[in-house]
Parts: C-alpha cells; structure tokens; sequence
C-alpha cells in the first residue's frame, strides 16, 4: 500500500473504489482492485475485513434506505462473493492444527455470506472447516454431524425471525449428540439479543479472525478438560 497515507484513510478509499465497481456490476474490475493492493502489500485479512465485509455492511444500508434497488445488491453481492473466493485463493494459509469445525447457517437463514466469511478465516486460520452454507435443515445438520463429528460446531444467525431455528438445532443438536460437542453461535441476530448466548448454554465470538480463532480454540480446550 502507499505508505504516504495513514492505513485509515487507505482503506476507506479503497473501500469507497470497491464499492463502486462493485456496485457498477465490474466483476474484473474488482478482482483487479484487490489484486493491486495485494501487489501494494495489503494484507488477505484487511482486505476481507475492511473492504469486502465493510462494503457488504453499506450494500444494506444503501438497501435499506432506497438508495439502491435489490436486484443491484444481488449482482453487487454475487461480485464479492467470487472477490473473497479470489482472496482466498492467494492466502497463504496456517500449518494445519488437526482441528474441525462445522458452520452453518441454520435452517431459513439464507445470509450465506457472514458464514463464508466466518469459514474463510477459519480455514486461513489453520482449521479443516465443513462449509454446510446457507438454510440448512436441522435434520441434515444432525445427521451430518453425526456422521462426521466435528470438534466444533458454529451456527450462523443474521435475522431475529430465525432465532426460533437456531433454538431447534442447539436442542436437536444436544439430544441427538450429548452436550459435548462446542456450539458456537455468531451474526447479527445474536449481537441483537442479549443473554441467548447464555440461555442457550453456547458460546460466541467477536466477529474478526483473531476473536473467532481464540474462541475455536478456548471451546476445544474446554471440550477436553
Ligand atoms: C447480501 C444481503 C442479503 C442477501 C444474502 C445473500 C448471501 N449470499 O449472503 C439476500 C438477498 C438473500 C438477503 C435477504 C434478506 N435480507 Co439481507 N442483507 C444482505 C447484506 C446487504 C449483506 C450480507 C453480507 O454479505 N454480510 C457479510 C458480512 C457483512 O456479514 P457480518 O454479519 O459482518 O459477518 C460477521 C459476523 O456476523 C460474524 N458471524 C456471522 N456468523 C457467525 C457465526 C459464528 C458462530 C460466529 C462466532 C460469528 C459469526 O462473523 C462474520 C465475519 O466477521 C446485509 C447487510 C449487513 N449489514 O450485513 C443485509 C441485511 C442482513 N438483510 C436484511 C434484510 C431485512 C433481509 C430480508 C428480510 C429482506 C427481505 N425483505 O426479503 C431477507 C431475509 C432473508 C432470510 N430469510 O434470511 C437486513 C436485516 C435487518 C435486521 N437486523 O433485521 C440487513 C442488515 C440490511 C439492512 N440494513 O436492512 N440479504
């Protein structure tokens, strides 16, 4: 990156020129813009967190506020879902830690991309991740699970009307399975409910990959004492 600007400033320019390409429908446009500042010595993660996840955040308020229609989220958000897969691609990835974890987006949930996101640190992270994405039926999840046990399991939650969703499949989850296996849970509906983490007897985590990594790893370690 040049250096000549504060990081801050850097990166909300950037963030402004990716949202505007994007919002453009330019796919290669973007992967062009991502590639350049990769070329300038941005770093994979700062480019997820600060440009990709920061620009879904102003797709929705754009939405939310009539600024643009939904069929221009749609292309804008379909462009950053193949700019993260391209990030992902010229990581260089942790040595592998032997560990799993399973996320899904519970059954109705159909914001793919807080998962996608959530996996992609995760895997960069050093763990082997099970992407199960978006809407999965709780009967699927368990019998997944059951089949391919992993060490943890992380749901994903961004609507309130989807709560009652994640409710069954903590309760499936834990009758079918035994309360051992770590449940996380994460996304917007979760930050606007205070005391579900607690009520559901799950843990959760802050949203950037040094938060989520430390709690994968504090939920395994739990798991075996
Ligand atoms: C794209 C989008 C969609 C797409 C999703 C496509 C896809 N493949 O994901 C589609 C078109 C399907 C969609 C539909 C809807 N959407 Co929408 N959508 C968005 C938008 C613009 C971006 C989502 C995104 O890309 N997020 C990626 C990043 C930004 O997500 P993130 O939350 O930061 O992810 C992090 C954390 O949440 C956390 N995390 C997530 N999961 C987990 C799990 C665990 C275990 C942990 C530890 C952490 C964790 O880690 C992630 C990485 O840091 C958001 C705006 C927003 N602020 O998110 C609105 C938004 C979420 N949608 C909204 C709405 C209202 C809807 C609809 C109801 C619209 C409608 N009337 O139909 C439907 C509901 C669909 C449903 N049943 O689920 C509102 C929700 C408002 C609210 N709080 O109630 C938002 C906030 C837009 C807005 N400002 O109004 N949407």
């Amino acid at each position: 990156m040049e250096q000549s600007q504060p990081a801050e400033l850097r990166f909300l320019r950037l963030l402004a020129s990716y949202l505007a390409t994007q919002l453009a429908g330019d796919l290669r446009g973007v992967l062009r813009l991502l590639d350049e500042s990769l070329a300038r010595g941005a770093s994979v993660t700062d480019l997820q967190c600060q440009v990709i996840q920061a620009a879904q955040r102003e797709l929705g308020r754009l939405w939310q506020q009539g600024h643009i229609g939904i069929a221009q989220e749609h292309r804008a958000t379909s462009i950053s879902q193949v700019a993260l897969a391209h990030l992902f691609s010229r990581a260089q990835p942790a040595p592998a830690r032997g560990m799993s974890v399973a996320v899904a987006c519970v059954e109705g949930e159909l914001h793919e991309m807080p998962a996608r996101l959530l996996s992609d640190f995760l895997e960069l992270a050093g763990f082997t991740v099970i992407h199960l994405g978006a809407n999965l039926p709780t009967d699927g999840l368990v019998s997944l699970l059951e089949r391919e046990p992993p060490d943890v399991l992380a749901l994903s939650v961004t609507m309130l009307f989807n709560i009652p969703a994640l409710r069954r499949a903590v309760a499936e989850v834990r009758g079918r399975l035994g309360p051992a296996l770590p449940i996380l849970v994460g996304g917007l509906a979760i930050n606007a409910h205070p005391g579900l983490v607690e009520e559901l007897g799950v843990a959760s985590a802050g949203p950037t990959p040094a938060e989520l990594e430390s709690s994968v790893l504090r939920a395994v370690a739990r798991r075996l004492h």
